[in-house]
């Protein structure tokens, strides 16, 4: 069982910091479809996007797209989104953490410093940005990263990507107290009674802190390139898993707990109870 903690929690940890650097560092080398650049490419580019926006298959979507990542951050992911022995013991109990951005800490600091600062020696902080495609250079899985792909991003989004060869992921972060606020999610988000109002209000907010971030971040095609990405979509499942707990949770109309979450093998019956899927978050944000 994962358990994912805030990233504020983790911060308070050296050790843990460093386990959740090690396994991202070792998640962003491995070139096939248990790799980090894999999962990126799945939300946006290369061809074909799959995520679900402006849908009420959003959170499901999601959850699933976050299971089988951690799945794979952990070592335990095997070919065709099988589970295995976790590959690396060290790392098969690593939860994804969860950005609260709409804490008072976010509110004065805005990123998170352990996905902010620079860090010497190597590729550097691996929470920090994602040098793109890099690893699927030659795989065809999703489709690959071209030199004509690289060209066109530049083109068309201007500001996702730096012009170096090959390409890095950049933000462009708003002030910290621009970011959603917590009485906002209790007032408007939290008391939602229908699933439909809760998914849609939901990711009218996520996406406002898409924007906040800016950069790779504020587009579909690029957003999970960004390591914050992650942790924002943790933000965006727990919210989820605490209104399904509260005496407002609903479950998706039942026309839409057969559909297939595609290209995961998974319906939405089969994310809506997180204990299934073996991870929890802990109750506290500063464990
Ligand atoms: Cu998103």
């Amino acid at each position: 069982m994962a358990i994912r903690l805030s990233i504020q929690s983790i911060e308070t940890n050296p050790d843990a910091l460093d386990t959740l650097r090690r396994a991202y560092a070792r998640f962003k080398s491995v070139p096939d479809e248990r790799g980090f650049d894999f999962f990126a490419s799945l939300h946006g580019l290369a061809l074909p996007i799959w995520c679900e926006h402006g849908s009420p298959l959003f959170l499901p979507w999601h959850r699933a797209y976050l299971y089988y990542y951690e799945l794979a951050l952990q070592t335990r992911l095997g070919a065709r989104f099988t589970e295995t022995d976790p590959a690396e013991p060290e790392f098969a109990e690593i939860g994804l953490p969860w950005w609260d951005w709409a804490s008072d800490h976010s509110h004065d600091v805005g990123l998170p410093n352990s996905y902010a600062e620079d860090l010497p020696g190597g590729d550097g902080n691996p929470l920090r940005q994602t040098v793109v495609g890099a690893a699927l250079d030659g795989v065809q899985l999703t489709g690959i990263w071209s030199q004509e792909l690289t060209a066109l991003v530049r083109a068309q989004l201007p500001g996702v990507i730096t012009d170096t060869d090959p390409p890095v992921t950049l933000r462009d972060p708003d002030p910290p107290d621009d970011l959603p606020r917590q009485s906002t999610l209790d007032s408007v988000i939290m008391t939602q009674s229908t699933y439909l109002g809760f998914n849609n209000s939901l990711e009218q907010v996520h996406g406002d802190v898409h924007v906040w971030v800016g950069g790779a971040m504020s587009q579909v095609p690029t957003a999970a390139y960004d390591p914050i990405f992650w942790s924002h979509h943790a933000m965006i499942d727990r919210l989820w898993y605490i209104w399904q707990n509260s005496q407002f949770g609903r479950n998706p109309p039942p026309d839409l707990m057969n559909t297939v979450l595609a290209p995961f093998p998974m319906t939405v019956a089969q994310v809506l109870d997180i204990d299934r899927l073996n991870y929890d978050y802990a109750v506290t944000a500063i464990a």
